[in-house]
């Protein structure tokens, strides 16, 4: 599949999705949503994708915002309208897939762009990156699901100062926070990255998919994140990655799970 705003590549087991505007600082624009909506979309349909790594290009930014030359001109009616076409299309779309998807969080990181990076199941930044929200500076509040993930992951307080201030945290502050998994060296992002996907790719597809959707419920509104883990626990014994687990456990080998 051919890409404009973004780049995907395939190796040994990992989808590596980089944003690619970097004259704009990877700001997101219509035709950038859109392209990062498949790529994640065909990464999800591909079982040979175990890990997806998201970054930005260049050594400045992840991703600086949404675009603000475009969004400028939207009318209420538009920003409605976008604001829920693109939490489902990519914000939501990312945070539900089964396939772990790990923001590597290279620069600044603002506004959807922060976003972007909450919607992934974790995050790891360089020391230079900077996180925050400030749409309220341009006069509008965060529309692609961050006043509620914010919230998620630092608590009310320390998310309504960040949104209300339009201020930006560091990473270190963003680590003590719990915004960020882990904080490295620039030239040390990838290399953690791809040490952590594969701790995670030697797991059972099938369990880390149930795992996250186990987690995620206890975040929907009508939904019982234990009653969730309950049923997704009961299934996993049904299937072949469970009994490859334990054959191989009881073998003293190490299990080559299939994701089934
Ligand atoms: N949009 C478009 N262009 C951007 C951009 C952005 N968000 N951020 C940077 N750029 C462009 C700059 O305009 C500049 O382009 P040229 O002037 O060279 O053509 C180029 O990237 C380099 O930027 P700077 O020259 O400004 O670089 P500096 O190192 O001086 O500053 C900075 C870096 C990140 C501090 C600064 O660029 C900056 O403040 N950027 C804007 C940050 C920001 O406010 N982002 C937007 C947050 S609001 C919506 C849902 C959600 C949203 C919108 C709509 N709908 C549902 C409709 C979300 C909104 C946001 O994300």
């Amino acid at each position: 599949m051919s890409y404009n705003t973004i780049i995907s590549e395939f190796e040994d087991g990992i989808q590596h999705i980089t944003i690619n505007r970097p004259k704009q600082l990877n700001a997101l624009n219509k035709e950038t949503i859109e392209e990062l909506s498949r790529a994640f979309q065909q990464a999800e349909d591909d079982q040979n994708v175990r890990v997806v790594i998201l970054t930005g290009s260049g050594e400045k930014a992840f991703v600086a915002g949404a675009d603000i030359k475009e969004f400028a001109s939207f009318s209420v009616e538009q920003g409605k309208a976008l604001a829920a076409e693109g939490q489902q299309k990519l914000f939501n779309k990312v945070a539900e897939m089964g396939t772990p998807v790990i923001a590597a969080i290279n620069g600044f990181a603002l506004g959807g762009g922060l976003e972007l990076a909450m919607s992934c199941h974790l995050r790891i930044a360089s020391d230079n990156a900077k996180m925050g929200l400030p749409e309220v500076s341009l006069g509008v509040i965060p529309g692609y699901g961050g006043t509620q993930r914010l919230a998620q992951l630092v608590g009310k307080g320390k998310a309504l100062e960040m949104i209300a201030t339009a201020g930006m945290i560091d990473a270190e502050d963003a680590y003590r926070r719990g915004l960020v998994n882990h904080v490295t060296f620039p030239s040390e992002l990838k290399e953690l990255s791809l040490k952590i996907a594969g701790k995670i790719k030697k797991n059972s597809p099938t369990a880390v998919a149930a795992a996250i959707k186990a987690v995620n419920a206890g975040y929907e509104d009508g939904k019982n994140g234990f009653d969730e883990e309950i049923k997704r626990f009961g299934e996993a014994f049904g299937t072949p990655d469970f009994k490859e687990g334990t054959t191989a456990f009881m073998d003293k080998r190490k299990p080559d799970f299939k994701g089934e």
